[in-house]
């Protein structure tokens, strides 16, 4: 089994929290050059994106709650999914919304900001993919309004989707991160969300990754 990531990238990070959550280690290999990935990594990849985990027998997993739910059916303990319908189904609610409303806002702005990603404003295709101005506009509201919502469900949870830690914490500190390796701030009013991002940070598996 093998484990293909891009250092600094977001997705990659989400498996890599969660891998020491489970105090698991496997084998990866690091397919980033730059800003792009590696020619021979993507000739053989299933989506052009990372991560991607390859197994023995030669199958290749992408997407990273793809990979984690690999993961956890074959290492159970801690759950990371939770335990029981209600908690599970919380939980794939909100981090569902991480990565959309979070992750992929975030990305909007990035992408179509960046200089180093000129012609690549969305990633995973072969085509020329034009950077367009008014994203980063776009993306920059999403993103207060993803801190805003994020910060009404801290007010009365510990963590993002009710009192332990899930991949909805995993995906909603990755989003933080970017967001703020991005220039873009928590808001100074959503004080949940600055409490919560600093316990996180202070997580081995979070600090550990940054
Ligand atoms: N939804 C995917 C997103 C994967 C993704 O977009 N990965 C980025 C890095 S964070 C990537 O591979 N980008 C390739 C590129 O920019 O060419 C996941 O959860 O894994």
């Amino acid at each position: 089994v093998k484990l293909y990531t891009w250092k600094h990238a977001p997705n990659p990070r989400r498996v890599a929290i969660f891998l020491a959550e489970k105090g698991l280690e496997i084998p990866v290999e690091e397919v980033g050059e730059g800003a792009q990935l590696k020619p021979d990594f993507l000739a053989k990849s299933v989506h052009r994106r990372v991560p991607e985990l390859e197994l023995d027998d030669g199958t290749r997993i992408g997407e990273a709650m793809a990979i984690c739910r690999y993961l956890e059916a074959l290492h159970p303990n801690p759950r990371l999914f939770g335990d029981d319908p209600k908690h599970a189904a919380l939980i794939e609610m909100w981090e569902r919304w991480c990565e959309a409303d979070g992750v992929f806002a975030v990305a909007e702005v990035f992408r179509n900001k960046l200089p180093a990603f000129a012609g690549r404003g969305l990633s995973g295709y072969t085509e020329t993919t034009h950077q367009i101005p008014a994203l980063v506009e776009r993306g920059t509201l999403r993103v207060r309004a993803f801190f805003e919502r994020l910060d009404r469900q801290l007010a009365g949870h510990k963590y993002v989707a009710g009192e332990r830690f899930s991949v909805a914490d995993i995906t909603a500190v990755c989003a933080t991160d970017f967001a703020l390796r991005t220039k873009l701030q928590i808001p100074a009013e959503c004080a949940n969300v600055s409490r919560w991002h600093a316990e996180l940070s202070a997580r081995p598996s979070v600090a550990i990754t940054r």
